[in-house]
């Protein structure tokens, strides 16, 4: 099943309605439903091909005390069945599998409409691959509760740091960060970051189904997009480790798709229209 079917398929969806989110998930999107309450902080993992990483990363989640969802696309190297033996253990802990890969984007929109339905307050975003540190996970959070908006874990404010990049990949980042600020005059200084917190306000507001990145450009689109809104997005520092494990899935074609959909977000914004 296609990413537009099962879409399509959600009851509601292309509504504008916030409350449309409600109840919102596809049926293919067998997740088990959670049985104690939801915990304030829904922290959402997406994996592909994250098997040597994805256990340190969910241990150090769930010592915050904080609920986990796994989507997983199908990984070639099986990180969905380690991810359903760590949800076996743990009823903090739940996995959505998706058929393929689908991108980093539709993976957090679907994450974020279960979360939505099932209660949740805050939602995070974070990398499976060990860059993202839990301990700073909890500065996230609270800047999100505080601005009511969103929270991104930045790399390039003071304070924050890159740790183990080669050159060029500083240079993609730093260049596509200009990139963003210029072409849709964003004040943000990391906006691809994806160690970010929403709240549930903001999520409820911003229109999932709209949303017409699937996939890197996802995190660009949303902090976009709540700024549009009129919500806050505030930056609280980061220390981001390069993976020591894996690989990592920006491809060519990623970086590409990426800029190409800013681009077309800039013309709908000199156009006036969404
Ligand atoms: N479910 C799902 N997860 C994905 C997909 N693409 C990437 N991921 C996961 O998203 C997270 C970020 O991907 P990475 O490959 O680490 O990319 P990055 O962190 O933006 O860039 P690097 O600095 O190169 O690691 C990781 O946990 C990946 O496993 C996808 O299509 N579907
Ligand atoms: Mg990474």
């Amino acid at each position: 099943m296609s990413v537009g079917e099962s879409r399509g398929d959600a009851p509601g969806s292309g509504s504008a309605r916030p409350d449309a989110l409600r109840g919102d998930v596809p049926p293919q999107q067998d997740v088990p439903p959670q049985e104690a309450p939801p915990t304030e902080v829904l922290v959402v993992l997406p994996t592909f091909n994250e098997r040597l990483n994805l256990e340190k990363v969910v241990a150090g989640v769930r010592q915050l005390g904080h609920d986990v969802l796994i989507v997983d696309d199908a990984s070639p190297d099986k990180t969905g069945e380690l991810a359903d033996s760590l949800a076996a253990a743990d009823p903090g802990i739940r996995v959505l599998h998706r058929p393929r890969k689908l991108g980093l984007g539709s993976a957090y929109e679907d994450a974020f409409k279960i979360g939505l339905a099932g209660g949740s307050a805050l939602f995070v975003e974070m990398d499976a691959d060990g860059s993202h540190l839990p301990g700073n996970l909890d500065a996230i959070v609270a800047a999100a509760r505080h601005s009511g908006g969103l929270a991104i874990g930045s790399r390039y404010i003071r304070g924050g740091e890159v740790v183990g990049w080669p050159f060029y990949r500083y240079l993609l980042s730093w260049a596509a960060n200009v990139y963003c600020r210029l072409l849709l005059w964003l004040p943000t200084h990391d906006c691809t970051s994806g160690y970010r917190c929403y709240t549930r306000d903001l999520l409820t507001h911003i229109q999932l189904d709209e949303v017409v990145s699937q996939g890197y450009s996802f995190q660009i689109e949303m902090v976009y997009r709540a700024r549009r809104l009129g919500y806050q997005v505030v930056e609280t520092p980061i220390r981001f480790e390069d993976r020591v494990a894996g690989a990592s899935k920006v491809s060519q074609g990623e970086v590409r798709r990426a800029l190409l959909t800013v681009l077309r977000l800039s013309l709908r914004r000199w156009t006036r229209r969404k």
